[in-house]
């Protein structure tokens, strides 16, 4: 099993992750690990604050000739930004300020933006790219696309981006939905024997946990409207994972994420202290997270199956792991109907 912890606040020094029950011989690729990391924050529709943060990030332990060793992997990515915003007691509507405040009874609605905030999936990112590099090892790999941004349907990089300047001028932000495919998946994954064992629940899990992730789905946008006989004669639509079970076909997930809800003209809110009425205002708020989430989502979600890899297969070391999902691949070739 694989486990993950990350800290960090996002004004803070840095963000720290430690990844646990990572197996050995897995090269820990730093350029593959710090494109990830650029493609995350030079998504489209961040904010200003992405073009002063820059990611440097540290490999701490775990490592030895560039390759894991088995031990746990500590992971720090220092912040540029560290200017903390001056307390306030307004919580901005739709973030987690209100909720956090209430919670842990705060009255700086900042202690709970400060690691509410998205800063965090930087580390997730990180954390997640070793997992990503194990699975590329074992043959499996993700791809993503925004399918939707606001209310358009086809999504390429010029109409997004005018779509974009448009919600920036308006002082507005957008949502969006993404798709993440994994192919070269091994069937077998996961179990319908307990339901927190289904693959599609610990991925659910996983991609949910990302920030301002609201929908998810396994399998493809026309599954629901198809009728059991469409479904029947076109299997992939299930998306490669049957009664929680990988059936050896191409994972197809779904994410829908929500408008960011910090904006810069303010949103309705009240002052906890004094309960009177004021705008809370959004200054480094992002036009759209989609098209990161998009990126984290690769990442996280590789946890999730290199996690379920190592149970089916077990093994410490990829050179272990390899040639027991090699033969487990030809076992299992002729029963894959595609
Ligand atoms: C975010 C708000 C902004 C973004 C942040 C996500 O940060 P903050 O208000 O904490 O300064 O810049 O994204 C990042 C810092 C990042 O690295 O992704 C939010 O509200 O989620």
């Amino acid at each position: 099993m694989i486990r993950y912890l990350t800290a960090g606040e996002s004004h803070g020094d840095s963000l720290t992750g430690i990844l646990e029950g990572f197996p050995a011989g897995v090269r820990a690729d730093r350029a593959y690990i710090a494109g990830e990391l650029a493609r995350r924050r030079g998504a489209p529709g961040r904010s200003a604050r992405q073009s002063a943060e820059t990611d440097p990030f540290e490999i701490l332990s775990g490592l030895r000739g560039g390759l894991t060793t088995g031990a746990p992997i500590a992971v720090s990515i220092k912040n540029a930004v560290r200017a903390v915003p001056e307390p306030s007691a307004l919580p901005r509507p739709g973030h987690a300020d209100l909720g956090g405040m209430l919670k842990y009874g705060l009255t700086d609605a900042g202690l709970v933006r400060e690691r509410a905030s998205a800063r965090e999936t930087a580390m997730r990112t990180a954390l997640g790219c070793f997992a990503s590099l194990l699975n590329a090892g074992l043959g499996i790999k993700a791809s993503s696309r925004v399918t939707s941004l606001g209310n358009l349907r086809t999504v390429t990089a010029r109409n997004a981006a005018d779509q974009i300047e448009r919600a920036r001028r308006n002082g507005d932000t957008l949502g969006g939905e993404f798709e993440l495919v994994f192919t070269g998946v091994p069937a077998g994954l996961g179990s319908y024997a307990h339901a927190d064992r289904r693959l599609g629940a610990r991925l659910g899990a996983a991609l949910l946990g990302i920030n301002g992730v609201k929908g998810f789905s396994v399998g493809s946008a026309e599954l629901t409207a198809a009728g059991g006989k469409e479904a029947a004669r076109r299997p992939e639509l299930s998306g490669g994972i049957d009664g929680g079970v990988t059936n050896g076909r191409d994972i197809v997930l779904r994410c829908a994420v929500k408008p960011v809800p910090g904006l810069p003209g303010g949103a309705p809110s009240r002052d906890l202290r004094t309960l009177k009425r004021a705008a809370a205002v959004s200054r480094t708020s992002d036009i759209t997270a989609v098209f990161a989430a998009a990126v984290i989502a690769e990442h996280v979600a590789a946890l999730e199956l290199a996690s379920a890899l190592l149970e089916k297969f077990g093994g410490d070391s990829l050179a272990e792991i390899k040639p027991r999902v090699e033969a487990w691949r030809k076992r299992t070739a002729r029963s894959i109907n595609r």
